[in-house]
Formats: C-alpha cells, structure tokens, sequence
C-alpha cells in the first residue's frame, strides 16, 4: 500500500529565470526576471501547476549561470530583490501553489566568503569548509593534482585547482570556480542546515537539491579508471557518486531541519543506478529524501561511463525498460520517483526521442505528454516543454552557445583536433543535439519581436531560436476543437486527467504489456482500490506505421485520448491496434 502524500501528486514546474520571462526593459542584455515569472502565475495555475522550482536566483558571478552560489541567503541583482521573492511567495501561496527552491551546497561560487576565508591561509577558520590537498610530483618531479579526475563541465582539465597562495590544490568538480564543499567538517554541516531553514522559514515548500549525491568523497582521492585514452583527466564518479557517508549527511538534515517542516524534497542524483543504493535514499522508511532525479533516461544517448557531450546509438525499447526498471522498483519497495524529461542541462525532448521537424513536433511533444502523465511519479515539467519548444535551428555557430560547459567543449576539440574539420564537424553536430543551451533559450511567449520574452528593442541574453513565429504560448491559447489541439491545451487536458484519475496514475500499479516490440511502449496502469479504474497507455516510439496486438488479457472498453487529430483513434479495441508515426493513444479499461 502507498501511503498518499501531497508531493506525490504535485505537478513541479521549473524556470529557469534568465530565459522565463524579462519585465526589465531597457536593460543590456535582456534577463529573465523573478517579476516576470510572479506575472505569469496565472498562466501556470491554468497549466495544472502545483509547485513551481526556480533554478537559483541567489547572488552569483554567473559562471555556470548561478549554480555557482556566492550568497545562498540573497538575490542576485539581476534577478531582482528578496522582497521580490516574498511577492512571488505570497502569489504563489493565494493561489494554493508552493514554492521550490535550488538548493546547491555539494559546492559555492569560489567568491561566497566561506571559500575566500577558507583560501586565506592554512589556519583559516574555515580552511577546512573546503577539500584541500597537498600536490604530488611525477617522475620528474613535476607538480601534479593528488588524483587524475577530470572537471564534470570542463572535460580537458583537472577537478583539482592549484591556489598558488597557499600550495596547495581544492577540489573543484564542475568548474574551478565551484570549490567542492567538505562535508566532513561538522560546522559546515550546520552552516548548510541553516540555509535550508532561512528559506523554509521565508515561505519555501521544500528543496531540488543539485548534485546531492556527491557531497560525500570517497576517502583518500584514489586515480579513477582510464575510460578515454585521448585525454589526461578521467571521470571519476565512482570515488564521489553516493560516497561512503551520504546517508548519513542526508538523514542529519531529516532529522534537525526537514522533520521540523512539511516538506518535498527531490535530489539530483547522477550516475548511480544501483536499485538498493537508490531504495536507500528514498525508501519511505529512510527518512533521506521523498525522491531524486535518476539519469538513466537522460544518460541514454551517452556513451556509457563517459562524459556527457558523446554520442550513442539507442534503440526504443531502451525507454521501456529504463521506465519499466523504475516503475517497478518503487512500487515493490516502497519508495517514491520523480517522472522528468527535460531540464535546463538537456537538450528538448522532442529534439532528443522524437521527430522535431515541422510535420512531426507537435506529435511528438503530445507522445512525450500522454507517456508522463500517465506513469507513477511525481511529475515536473520543464519550461517550454509544454510547447513543444525544440533544440535550436537550423544548426547555430558555437559562437552563439552561451553555456560554460559547451564553451569548454568547443575549445577542448579545437585544442585536441588542430585544423582536423573532421573532427570539427563531429564536435559541431554533438552540441547540436546534446549541448544544454538548446533547453535555456527564451521561453516563446509570442510571435512578437524576442518572442514576447523581452522588450523589441532590447538583445536578449542568448539568442531567440528561430522558430518562434510559429511555436509560441499565444498561438497554442488559441482553441479550435477536440480534434486539433494544441500541445499546450493537451498538457492541460494531461494534467487535469492525471489529477482526476490520481488513483490510478499517481498512485496505482504499473503492468508492462509487451517487452519484446521494436518500438511500442505499452503499459497497463490500474488502482489498487475495490471496484478501481485500468488505463492502458500505447505509444508508438517511431516514425513508422506499426501494428501492435491487444493482449487477451487487456480489456479496452474505449480508446479516450491520443496525439492525432480525432483524438482517440476509431481503432479495435481487442486484435491488432495499428498506430501512425509517434502515435499514442491511451484506453479505458473495462
Ligand atoms: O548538474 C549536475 C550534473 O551532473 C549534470 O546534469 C551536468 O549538467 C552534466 O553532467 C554536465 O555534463 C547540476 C546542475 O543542474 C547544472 O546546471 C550545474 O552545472 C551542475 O549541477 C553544477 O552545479
């Protein structure tokens, strides 16, 4: 039995501030604003929103666009001000919605005042907030890191920074200003508690915690394994993905903080994939975290155990079982998932599982929808999303890419491949299907200049993609029929149903009705209650015609929703079911 919650059903909605919506006209470059997203609440009310999660707002030099914190207690100027975020809070809240906060604390800015302290000297109080280590020397007594790992958004280079001040290296996973925080340190545990209960007590829900799942290292810095030949710095997740003392470090907060509050909380949680080590973190009897972000969906065209920017093939059915996989897991163990395609570090999901191209996006985005809102799990969708918005196009110059990660990229093959266009080419068509600027571009308001996302005569911070004549909010607000809805009214109507039948699809049991079919995912989901509600969602993962039959053992009464115009498809209800390209369609059951 599943114990009902309210997170459980909640729909999450995350903003990305610089690129939701900008009220600050007249300023270089144009930003998204916390005003501009306090504006557009009733628009989210209507969507079926719930909670809405805003990536970090707080005061930040902006080297990896705020995930690198400076001050976690206030504002980042070109966000707007705390009083801003009360009026955001207190909108929210008269709309019987929450409000969800970034919390980033595996690392800060290496300009939040606990790491210039801790730089300082070696007798520094807070010396120790930080992970510091003494250099080694190579055969030729030559300066060396204490380990080989490779920088997670700066491949080429090494996690561990030299500070010439006081000889010695820190770690720093992501970019050199992003010094890895010590978890060890006890005060600096407190430090973070106190954090969480500063936000809490202004009126937050609860947290998405980043990379949480690496606050603990292993002990030691022990060299990873060798996984690409090419380069002198290697991925070393496994010595500081879910380390030796996460569980405690999370159950600590349980205890002195999150117990206090009526809380959700959601970590990210990448490159684990272990089903005990995650049941560990979110089994209900934990008292860790209500759930986490599991990558294996978003990892699925990575080559497996390297970085994040490489190519690889993947087949449909590999949807079906990662899903599956999970589905499973939390029903029989009782822990809890969070349902999620996109965010601001993946490209589009239309771009990425389907067919973006004009004939096929809109279906596509409606496939995306129909699967999501109809699996276990609490659900969170990405700005834009419920547009259909796709990658950038055509295929932009690298110039245009604004992310530190693609940017390093982009320079590590120049540097790697000298005047190879080969290589170029490969590195050129790997951002443009995977760089993460392709989900941080504005959101499409409008067919007006800037897509509506910034006054016509102020730039925007990054560019428009070009599709926003066409792909925007107003257009989709537009109501023509049942029969030709847009992605925006068929996330609603997706929503509204979820809701609706929350017995069966928030929190009924999962069935997986073919294992073997090249393309079609199909799954039974029916309530556990006496006299409960079946549903049977069948989605067609290809752009080709196929043909799936009906298990006896699922009794359709009547197909009632689909992506195709005609909604729900004049179809059999027992024999062959046959579904158009990217079709799915979801029946009742008798
Ligand atoms: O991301 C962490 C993370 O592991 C990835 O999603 C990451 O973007 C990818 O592996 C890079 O190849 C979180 C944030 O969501 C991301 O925006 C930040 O850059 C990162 O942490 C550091 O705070």
């Amino acid at each position: 039995h599943i114990k009902p919650a309210w997170w459980k059903e909640a729909v999450v909605y995350q903003i990305y501030p610089a690129s939701f919506l900008s009220t600050n006209s007249g300023t270089e470059p144009g930003w998204g604003d916390i005003r501009g997203i306090t504006s557009k609440l009733d628009y989210l009310k209507h969507l079926g929103v719930d909670i809405v999660w805003l990536s970090p707002i707080f005061k930040s030099p902006q080297v990896d666009m705020g995930y690198d914190i400076s001050d976690y207690k206030d504002i980042d100027p070109r966000y707007g001000s705390l009083e801003d975020v009360d009026e955001l809070i207190k909108g929210l809240k008269g709309r019987g919605m929450r409000f969800m906060v970034d919390l980033v604390v595996n690392h800060t800015s290496d300009q939040h005042a606990w790491f210039l302290d801790s730089r300082s000297s070696k007798s520094a109080a807070k010396r120790d907030w930080y992970i510091w280590q003494p250099p080694k020397y190579d055969a030729e007594g030559k300066r060396q890191p204490p380990n080989n790992w490779s920088m997670i958004l700066g491949e080429a280079n090494s996690a561990w920074t030299w500070d010439e001040e006081t000889q010695e290296y820190y770690l720093a996973l992501f970019t050199p200003e992003q010094p890895d925080l010590n978890w060890r340190n006890p005060e600096l545990r407190e430090a973070v508690h106190d954090v969480l209960r500063f936000w809490l007590d202004r009126g937050a829900s609860g947290f998405r915690m980043d990379v949480i799942n690496l606050i603990s290292k292993v002990e030691g810095y022990p060299d990873a394994e060798v996984v690409e030949p090419n380069v002198p710095y290697q991925p070393g997740q496994k010595h500081f993905a879910n380390g030796p003392h996460l569980h405690e470090y999370l159950q600590d907060i349980n205890e002195k903080v999150l117990s206090k509050y009526d809380t959700i909380t959601v970590g990210e949680m990448p490159f684990v994939h272990d089903k005990a080590e995650i049941i560990k973190v979110v089994g209900s009897d934990r008292k860790e975290l209500n759930m986490i972000f599991i990558f294996d969906l978003v990892d699925i065209d990575n080559i497996p155990g390297s970085f994040r920017l490489t190519l690889h093939e993947w087949q449909p059915k590999e949807i079906r079982s990662i899903l599956t996989k999970y589905q499973r897991l939390m029903l029989e163990k009782d822990g809890w998932n969070s349902i999620f395609i996109e965010n601001h570090d993946n490209p589009r999901s239309v771009s990425r599982y389907c067919d973006d191209s004009d004939q096929y996006r809109a279906l596509s985005a409606k496939l995306l929808c129909l699967m999501q809102t109809t699996l276990a799990g609490t659900l969170y969708v990405y700005q834009g999303e419920e547009l259909g918005m796709r990658n950038l196009r055509p295929e932009i110059p690298p110039e245009e890419y604004k992310d530190i990660e693609s940017i390093n990229y982009w320079s590590k093959m120049n540097a790697l491949h000298q005047n190879d266009t080969t290589q170029w080419k490969q590195a050129r068509h790997v951002l443009q299907r995977k760089a993460r600027d392709h989900a941080r571009t504005p959101v499409q308001w409008s067919a007006e200049a800037n897509a509506g996302f910034c006054d016509k005569d102020t730039k925007p911070w990054m560019m428009v993609n070009t599709d926003y004549e066409t792909v925007n909010a107003t257009a989709q607000r537009t109501y023509k029929s049942d029969d030709d809805l847009s992605v925006l009214q068929f996330w609603k109507r997706g929503l509204e149903s979820r809701k609706e039948h929350k017995d069966v699809f928030v929190y009924g049991d999962y069935e997986v009705l073919d294992e073997e079919h090249e393309s079609v995912f199909a799954y039974k989901r029916t309530s556990r209650g006496e006299g409960g509600e079946a549903f049977v969602t069948v989605l067609n993962f290809s752009g080709k015609e196929v043909e799936w039959v009906i298990p006896k053992t699922v009794k359709v009464a009547r197909w009632v929703a689909g992506n195709y115009a005609k909604g729900a498809p004049e179809n059999a209800v027992e024999g062959v079911l046959r579904l158009r390209p990217w079709e799915g369609v979801l029946g009742m059951c008798k």
